[in-house]
């Protein structure tokens, strides 16, 4: 467990998942990766996530989950950064002691600990409010105003370069994939800041074979929409 592993010597790998959710990132870093894999659907609008059967590989009942090799690996940062270092060849990651390696954990951080839970406050503000409707009402109301700043904040830190991590695509941008995707559902109600390099790095990620391949599979689930820019071109 402690020795470093690599594609010459990858254990077997599966991820559980549910289409759309922030388990898309690590669907599409595996894929990227060039790793075999087996990807299982845990759909938790259907409630699967809840199942027995699922809770036994993930007790919290919570996806993405990563089975490596007899263990599993939660954690949305903690599997992109695994998948990434088992195929180095793929640049998925900047190597270890790089600032761009420290760059690339502090993009993922924040968004696990802040963007993540800005759309978890829309989408289930029970998680934090509890019972109370009215505490869910102000939740979700603070959260779009949060959204709104974490947005404008992600166009700031973007800059000119095409990718997160300046010309190299990374596990960084499967990430915000995810949450550029999210960022197009009717249940945040608002209307959200203008967020054109957002908007052109979805973009760019989109015509990666990797990206579709996966959309492709999690939409063959369940047909989730795509923002209007998108739909047109994918595969079915
Ligand atoms: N911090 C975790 C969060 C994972 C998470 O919130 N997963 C959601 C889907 S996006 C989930 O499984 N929710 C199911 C539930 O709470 O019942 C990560 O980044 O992997």
């Amino acid at each position: 467990m402690n020795e470093p592993e690599t594609r010459a010597t990858p254990p077997a790998l599966t991820l559980y998942y549910s289409p759309k959710a922030c388990s898309l990132a690590s669907h599409i870093a595996l894929e990227a990766s060039g790793l075999a894999y087996r990807a299982v659907s845990v759909d938790i609008r259907a409630g699967q996530n809840r199942q027995a059967a699922y809770l036994k590989i993930h007790p919290g009942g919570i996806v993405p989950a990563l089975e490596a090799g007899g263990e599993v690996i939660t954690e949305s940062q903690a599997i992109l950064t695994y998948v990434a270092d088992l195929a180095p060849e793929s640049e998925l990651i900047p190597r270890p002691g790089t600032r761009a390696r420290a760059r690339a954990h502090e993009w993922m951080n924040w968004i696990s600990s802040t963007l993540h839970v800005r759309y978890r406050s829309i989408f289930r503000p029970q998680t934090y409010a509890g019972e109370s409707a009215a505490a869910a009402d102000a939740v979700r109301e603070h959260a779009r105003l949060k959204l709104a700043d974490a947005l404008i904040e992600i166009e700031a830190r973007l800059g000119q370069q095409p990718y997160a991590l300046d010309t190299q695509f990374s596990v960084v941008d499967a990430y915000l994939f995810v949450f550029y995707l999210w960022s197009h559902d009717e249940r945040i109600a608002t209307e959200l800041p203008q967020r054109p390099r957002y908007q052109a790095l979805a973009a760019r990620l989109f015509e990666r074979p990797a990206v579709r391949t996966v959309l492709a599979r999690e939409r063959a689930v369940r047909a989730y929409d795509l923002p209007p820019e998108f739909s047109i071109a994918i595969p079915e």
